[in-house]
């Protein structure tokens, strides 16, 4: 029998894109299969129990055996078995299922971080070094990675099924993926939200690389500025250096270590200084004004892009101890010239 190539290629392909399972590559995925096996076993035992059950009392108590049905009144004991020992499983399901939820989205301390933004309808990738991807995320296997994402637009959900890896990424707020990967390879990345016409073609494309790989692919994919740096230029452009200047006589508070410090509020509340924290700062400043200074900073609501905050709060988690506001200062009258400043909202 002659099968046409076409058609061999075509039933090779549908096999295994209808494979039964993705693959596990990540550290996290044998962990979240083996919960998805108990749950899939206990089901299959319950349905065979009560299969089971079902077909032996319709035998056993058939109306030619028991012409005259008997009344049971209840058993305590039998009760009791059938709550305490579902009751039982669904706490092991419990437990097992929380302590995963905590190791899937808390990120070791160690994790390198990439942004993630998503909009209708593509994936972009930030790299700290620079790098841009578009519906594609290169990273390095055996080193955890942290996704810091947000939506441009609607709701969507980042999701690489070979790695189990699913979270919503939501207007307004960063959220937080991490993974670790465990083989070199490329694996799928879904949004998993409906998010419009062309949903179905928000897809891309995780490249794993080996950490050799990973270090030449950086550095050739680099864009020559890293995110700080044009975080930098951008806090020139934008004016923010006329306030946050780091002297004394600033009106604006000095932002060198205020990345992971806890700052103190007018209202006498304290916060935990995080890229969240950062990115509202800066389009909300009036939602929590700093302890000692005037509500006097205006909102930039509107005015810079998803990309440009995650620059400008690059460039504001570097500030750890010597501030570089004084040098932007400096050399920002050569900036101000320029005709378009990236990271700004484009009508
Ligand atoms: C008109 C002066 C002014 C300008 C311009 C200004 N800020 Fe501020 N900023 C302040 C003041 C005053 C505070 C403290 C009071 C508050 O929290 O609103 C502050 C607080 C902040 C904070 C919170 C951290 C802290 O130490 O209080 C961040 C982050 C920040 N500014 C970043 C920026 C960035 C980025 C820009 C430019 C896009 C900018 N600011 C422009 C005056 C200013
Ligand atoms: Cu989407």
């Amino acid at each position: 029998m002659h099968i046409s190539p076409v058609l061999w290629q075509f039933l090779v392909k549908w096999l295994n894109a209808s494979a039964l399972f993705p693959r596990e590559a990540s550290t996290i995925a044998p962990y979240a299969d083996a919960l998805y096996f108990f749950l899939l076993l206990m089901t299959v035992v319950g349905v065979i129990l009560v299969g089971a059950l079902l077909f032996g009392f319709s035998v056993m108590y058939r109306k030619e055996k028991h012409p005259v049905a008997t009344q049971i009144e209840g058993s305590t004991l039998l009760e009791a078995t059938w709550t305490i020992i579902p009751l039982g499983i669904f706490l092991v399901v419990f437990v097992w299922g929380a302590l995963l939820y905590f190791r899937i989205y808390n990120p070791p301390t160690n994790a390198m971080n990439i942004y993630v933004v998503g909009k209708q309808w593509m994936w972009k990738a930030e790299h700290p070094g620079g790098q841009h991807e578009i519906n594609a995320l290169h990273v390095p296997i055996g080193k955890p990675v942290q996704l810091t994402m947000i939506s441009q637009d609607v709701f969507h959900s980042f999701s690489i099924p070979d790695f189990r890896v699913k979270r919503e990424v939501i207007p307004g707020r960063y959220t937080t993926v991490w993974f670790q990967a465990t083989e070199p390879g490329t694996y799928h990345i879904f949004c998993t939200q409906y998010c419009g016409t062309n949903h179905s073609q928000m897809i891309g494309e995780v490249t794993a690389l080996s950490p050799e790989d990973y270090q030449k692919w950086t550095q050739e994919s680099t864009s020559g500025m890293s995110l700080a740096q044009n975080g930098e230029r951008l806090f020139a452009s934008m004016g923010c250096n006329s306030c946050h200047s780091g002297s004394a006589a600033a009106r604006g508070p000095n932002l060198a270590g205020v990345y992971g410090s806890k700052l103190q509020l007018a209202g006498g509340s304290e916060v935990l200084v995080n890229d969240a924290y950062l990115r509202d700062a800066i389009l909300n400043p009036s939602q929590h004004v700093t302890a000692g200074y005037a509500p006097i900073m205006p909102t930039y609501q509107g005015q810079i892009s998803e990309e440009g905050l995650i620059d400008l709060v690059e460039y504001v988690k570097t500030l750890q101890t010597n501030y570089r506001v004084q040098q932007t200062l400096t050399t920002s009258q050569s900036d101000q010239a320029a005709p378009t400043t990236p990271g700004m909202v484009k009508p």
